[in-house]
């Protein structure tokens, strides 16, 4: 990719038109991680670019050998919306949308969208975040609140989720019910705030990791239904690693900041019990 600030031609710095429905929430941009989404990535940019016209695309491709990058190549060339980002190989989920995160921060971007290349979430149902963003620092889609669902899934996936989401919810005191899914949108200035050194790059643990920081630092996180459905082109990228490895590092994040707060607490009563004069 070319330096960051050649990017856009003026017309793409201009801010959106008044009379789109969220110009006041500023310019945004929803951010594609791929890695072999040749049978996806055409059809994604087009369904979100007819959603929400007035939003910019960042696909961040991992140097997919099936030719992913050069088909958001071709669909850059004909849409001063649509950006790619080439990476070198594959590095994870997480690590894709680091890259990204900082190049929107870079362009100076007020919102920044994460979405999934293979149709599980709906361009459609971008307006359901962004409606919630008015009010909150990080909207995360959620399958898992009421109103929520997903489509096409066997019970035995639906399980793993709904219970890695309960595990992560009781582990950490995080009173979020999918914290694992990747539909969110964040205000820049919750990146910002965020320190996102160290941050997981798995798949799973990077999306807890990211609500975790943003709960932490006393910044709004609300949740908002939507429809998943699973995907029917392609292969998905996790696997049970990614899993194992989300709970276990839950599991030590749980424990750490539960001897965090036991030890604050213990200083915190021999200070008193000392002022007391006792
Ligand atoms: N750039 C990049 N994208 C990835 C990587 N792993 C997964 N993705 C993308 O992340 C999104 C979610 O991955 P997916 O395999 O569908 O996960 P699942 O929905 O949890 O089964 C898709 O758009 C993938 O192409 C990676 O290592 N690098
Ligand atoms: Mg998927």
């Amino acid at each position: 990719m070319n330096d960051p600030q050649d990017q856009f031609g003026d017309e793409s710095r201009k801010p959106a038109s008044a009379s789109t429905p969220f110009a006041d929430l500023g310019r945004i941009v929803v951010i594609i991680p791929t890695y072999n989404e040749s049978g996806n990535v055409e059809r994604i940019v087009g369904r979100v670019r007819s959603a929400l016209p007035e939003v910019h695309v960042l696909i961040a491709d991992d140097n997919s050998p099936d030719g992913t990058g050069q088909l958001a190549d071709q669909l850059a060339a004909g849409d001063d919306h649509v950006n790619v980002m080439h990476r070198l190989g594959k590095e994870g989920l997480g690590a894709a949308y680091l890259a990204g995160f900082t190049w929107a921060l870079e362009m100076g971007y007020d919102v920044v969208i994460e979405m999934d290349a293979d149709g599980s979430h709906q361009p459609e149902q971008l307006h359901f975040l962004l409606e919630a963003l008015r009010d909150a620092d990080l909207v995360l889609g959620s399958r898992w609140v009421q109103g929520g669902s997903v489509v096409n899934w066997p019970k035995s996936r639906e399980f793993l989720s709904r219970g890695g989401n309960w595990y992560t919810r009781v582990a950490l005191g995080m009173p979020l019910r999918d914290a694992t899914g990747g539909f969110r949108a964040f205000r820049a200035s919750t990146l910002r705030a965020l320190d996102l050194d160290g941050v997981g790059s798995a798949g799973y643990i990077f999306q807890v990791d990211l609500a975790y920081r943003t709960v932490q630092a006393g910044l709004r996180v609300v949740e908002v239904p939507i429809e998943f459905i699973e995907r029917e082109v392609g292969t998905s990228k996790m696997d049970s690693s990614i899993v194992s490895e989300s709970l276990w590092l839950v599991t030590v994040w749980g424990v750490r900041d539960r001897m965090r707060r036991i030890s604050r607490h213990r200083m915190e009563k021999s200070k008193a019990k000392r002022d007391q004069g006792w």
